[in-house]
Formats: structure tokens, C-alpha cells, sequence
């Protein structure tokens, strides 16, 4: 991650704060979303415990100020559901992608289906701007049913040691947090939920 963008954020929140812009408040029906059924792949624990540890730090998948929005202010879209991985300054490609209750994925190769969107792709065409993170939301009220989150480590692009990376899932009002470590091609994370 780009220490001068982060530094530049918290300058700027110092001045005029860091709460949510217009377009990263919580719809109002988002709140009462319920998410059923939470689980992930082996071994990883979904915390959805919140400890404020300052202003908000721009593209690091963490609610650091524990308003409930995860990286607002940084420019990222948000929804009913938004879910964003980020994976620090290790210069590798991570995939996330969404399977819906339809049976769609939305990914770096579909990005948008009806009412979800993958906001930002990593890298995508002009490369991340020293910026890792992906960003994937709703972006209308979501069906019923069953949520698929999948992190696969696409291409390692020469990095060696695990790859670390966070993923928080908020949906409406609640906030959960996965810490990954990928280390081969292919390798993947799962986190699963019910509407
Ligand atoms: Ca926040
Ligand atoms: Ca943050």
C-alpha cells in the first residue's frame, strides 16, 4: 500500500474528517439485513469483533474507526453488501468473486450482474497504483438465498513468502473480518453466509 496515500488520508481526515461520504452511508433497509449460516474454509475464524484503533486508513479492508463502513472516504464503492480484500504492498494478483443466490458469479470476468458489482479489480488493465485491494458490492437490496465469497491467489507474479491479506464482508449493519494467507497458484478462501 502506498504509505503516502495513507499518510494523505489521514491528513485529510484530520482536517475534515473521515465519516462516511454520501455514497458510503448504509441504506436505510440495508440495516436490517440478517446474515444466517456464517462459515469459511478450514482453520480461518471470522471476527466480528470491532476495535477502534484510530481515523480511517484508506485501502487496508479494515473499519478502523468502527463506524460500521469499511474504508470510507477512500473513493470505494458501497451497499447493502460490500465486501473488500486487501493484501498490503506484496505485488501479486487475488481474485475476489461473489457466487449469488441466482447461481452468477460476478469476478474479474463478469464484473457486473443485475444488482452486484465488482468496483475494482486488481490489477486490472493500468495496474493498482501500489494500491492492492478488491472491491465488490451490492448495489441494489439482495435477494435470498446463499452467499459464495471466494480469495484465490490468481498469480503469485514472482512473490515467494505467503501472501497476508484481510477480508471484511459487511452486510447491512454487521461487519465480519478474515485474515488469509495464500501461498501457491490457485490457492483459495472461502466465506459463506445465508440471506
Ligand atoms: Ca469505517
Ligand atoms: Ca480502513
Amino acid at each position: 500500500m502506498s504509505r503516502l496515500f495513507v499518510t494523505v488520508c489521514v491528513a485529510w481526515a484530520a482536517l475534515v474528517g473521515c465519516g462516511p461520504s454520501p455514497s458510503s452511508r448504509l441504506p436505510t433497509a440495508a440495516s436490517s439485513l440478517a446474515p444466517t449460516n456464517l462459515a469459511a474454509s478450514a482453520g480461518l475464524a471470522i471476527d466480528s469483533a470491532c476495535v477502534v484503533a484510530g481515523v480511517e486508513l484508506c485501502f487496508n479492508a479494515i473499519d478502523d474507526n468502527c463506524n460500521g463502513v469499511i474504508d470510507e472516504g477512500c473513493g470505494l464503492l458501497s451497499g447493502p453488501i460490500q465486501l473488500t480484500v486487501a493484501w498490503g504492498d506484496a505485488p501479486v494478483d487475488l481474485d475476489l468473486r461473489l457466487t449469488v443466490p441466482s447461481g452468477e458469479t460476478v469476478s474479474d470476468e463478469t464484473r457486473s450482474i443485475k444488482g452486484f458489482r465488482l468496483d475494482r479489480d486488481c490489477p486490472a488493465e493500468a495496474g493498482c497504483g501500489e494500491q492492492n485491494y478488491e472491491n465488490l458490492v451490492a448495489t441494489d437490496e439482495p435477494p435470498s438465498g446463499h452467499y459464495l465469497v471466494t480469495v484465490r491467489l490468481a498469480d503469485p507474479m514472482g512473490h515467494i513468502s505467503p501472501v497476508k491479506a484481510v477480508l471484511s464482508a459487511r452486510i447491512g449493519s454487521r461487519n465480519y473480518r478474515l485474515r488469509l494467507q495464500l501461498e501457491k497458484v490457485g490457492d483459495a478462501r472461502t466465506f459463506s453466509f445465508d440471506l
